[in-house]
C-alpha cells in the first residue's frame, strides 16, 4: 500500500514543531514533510531527536513562492496538507503588517492552488480564535463557530482573510478542507517573545516582566499537545468543509498567568512592570469547544497541570531557550543540513 504523505507547513515553529514530532512518532507508516522558510521563528534544533528518522523530511521553502510550491507538489504527490506556516506575533503585525499579508494571505492562496491542482485528500488550515475579535468580560459568553469574524489586529485580519480563502476554495472548487480556530497555546518550544515563555525566561534570570496595560486582559490557554491531538482528530475525522473551535476553558487574566509563574519559581512580584498597552489590545478570548468535543476530543491538561509541566520543561531545557535568545539557533540549518 502507498505510504500516506503529509505536508506540514511551518513545522519549525512552535505549534507546527510539536505537531511534526507528534506525527512522526505516532504514525511511522506516514511520511511527514516539514516545509518551512526558517524565518526568525523557525528553529530546527528542536527536531534533533527525529531528524534521522526515516519518516521525517525537511524542505526549506517560502509558501508564497508559487514555482517552488508547485514543483514540490508535482514531485511528492502529497495526500494531506496541515497548514501552520504564518507570521504569528500580534505585536510584530502592528509594526510591520506587510509580511503578514504576504505570508498569511498570499502564502495560503498559493498552497490552496497547489492542493487543488494535485487533488489532495484533506487540507487542514490552522487558524486562531483571534479572527472572531474580542469578547467583553461577561464570563457566560464564548466564541462559537457561528460567531462573526471581526478581527482587530493586522495579524488577525490576515488570518481571517486566509480562512475566507480556504472556505472559498471549498465552495468553488470542492477542495476538501477543515479550518481549526484555537485559543492561546503554551508548552515546550514556545518562542520566548510570547507572554508565557517570555515571563519564564525573564523570571528565571531575575529580569523585569512587561505586563501590558492593567494586566486584566483575558486569554484562554491550551497546552500545545492538546492542540496537536485536536488537529490529528480533525485531519482524520473532521467533516469536510467544517470549522472546529479548539479550547479547554482555561481563562486567565495576564496578571494571573504572570503571578502563577513568579510564585512557582519562588520569585518576587516586584519583577512585574506595567508598561504601555498594546494598540487595539483585545480584551478577552474564550472558546466554546462543544463541536470538537462531539467529534471525540478531550483535552488532557488543565491550566494548573500544563503550566507546571511547561515551567519545569523550561527549567530542564535552558540550553534551548538560551540559544534562541542569543540567535545561535539560526546557524543550525546550515551546519546540519548544508555543510554536512
Ligand atoms: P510560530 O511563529 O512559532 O511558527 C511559524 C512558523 O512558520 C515558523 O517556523 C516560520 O519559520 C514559518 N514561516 C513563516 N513564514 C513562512 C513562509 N513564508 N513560508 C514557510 N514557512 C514560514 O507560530 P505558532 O505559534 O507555532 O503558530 C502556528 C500557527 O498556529 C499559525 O498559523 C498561527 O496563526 C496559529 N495559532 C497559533 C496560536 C498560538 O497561541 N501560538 C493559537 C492559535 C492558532
Ligand atoms: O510582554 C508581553 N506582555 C503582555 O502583557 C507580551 C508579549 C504579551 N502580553 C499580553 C498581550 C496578550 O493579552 O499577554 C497576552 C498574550 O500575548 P501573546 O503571547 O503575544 O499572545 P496573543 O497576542 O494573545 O496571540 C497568541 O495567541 C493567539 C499567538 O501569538 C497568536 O499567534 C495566536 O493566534
Amino acid at each position: 500500500m502507498k505510504k500516506q504523505k503529509v505536508l506540514v507547513t511551518g513545522g519549525a515553529g512552535f505549534i507546527g514543531g510539536n505537531f511534526v514530532q507528534y506525527m512522526v512518532n505516532k504514525y511511522p507508516e506516514y511520511d511527514i514533510y516539514n516545509l518551512d522558510l526558517l524565518t526568525y521563528a523557525g528553529d530546527l534544533t528542536k527536531h534533533r531527536e527525529i531528524e534521522e528518522k526515516p519518516n521525517y523530511n525537511f524542505v526549506q521553502a517560502d509558501i508564497a513562492d508559487k514555482e517552488a510550491i508547485m514543483a514540490l507538489f508535482e514531485k511528492e504527490k502529497f495526500d494531506y496538507v496541515v497548514h501552520f506556516a504564518a507570521e504569528s506575533h500580534v505585536d510584530r503585525s502592528i509594526t510591520n503588517p506587510e509580511i503578514f499579508v504576504l505570508t498569511n494571505v498570499l502564502g495560503t492562496q498559493v498552497l490552496l492552488d497547489a492542493a487543488k491542482e494535485y487533488k489532495i485528500s484533506k487540507f487542514v488550515h490552522v487558524s486562531t480564535d483571534e479572527v472572531y475579535g474580542e469578547l467583553d468580560f461577561d464570563p457566560t459568553t464564548f466564541f462559537t463557530e457561528e460567531t462573526p469574524l471581526q478581527p482587530n489586529s493586522p495579524y488577525s485580519a490576515s488570518k481571517a482573510s486566509s480562512d475566507l480563502l480556504v472556505r472559498a476554495y471549498h465552495e468553488t472548487f470542492h477542495l476538501p478542507i477543515n479550518i481549526t480556530r484555537c485559543s492561546n497555546n503554551y508548552g515546550p518550544y514556545h518562542f520566548p517573545e510570547k507572554l508565557i515563555p517570555l515571563t519564564i525566561s525573564r523570571v528565571v534570570n531575575d529580569e523585569k516582566v512587561p505586563v501590558y496595560g492593567d494586566g486584566k486582559n483575558i486569554r484562554d490557554w491550551l497546552h500545545v499537545l492538546d492542540h496537536c491531538a485536536a488537529i490529528d482528530l480533525v485531519l482524520h475525522e473532521g467533516v469536510n468543509g467544517e470549522v472546529y473551535n479548539v479550547g479547554g476553558h482555561n481563562e486567565r487574566t495576564n496578571l494571573e498567568v504572570v503571578k502563577t509563574i513568579i510564585s512557582t519559581l519562588g520569585k518576587s512580584e516586584e519583577l512585574i512592570e506595567f508598561v504601555q498597552d498594546r494598540l487595539g489590545h483585545d480584551k478577552r478570548y474564550a472558546i466554546d469547544p462543544t463541536k470538537l468535543e462531539r467529534l471525540g476530543w478531550i483535552p488532557t491538561y488543565t491550566f494548573e497541570t500544563g503550566i507546571a509541566q511547561t515551567i519545569q520543561w523550561y527549567l530542564d531545557n535552558k540550553d534551548w531557550w538560551e540559544q534562541i535568545l542569543s540567535g545561535e539557533y539560526q546557524s543550525y540549518f546550515e551546519k546540519q543540513y548544508i555543510l554536512k
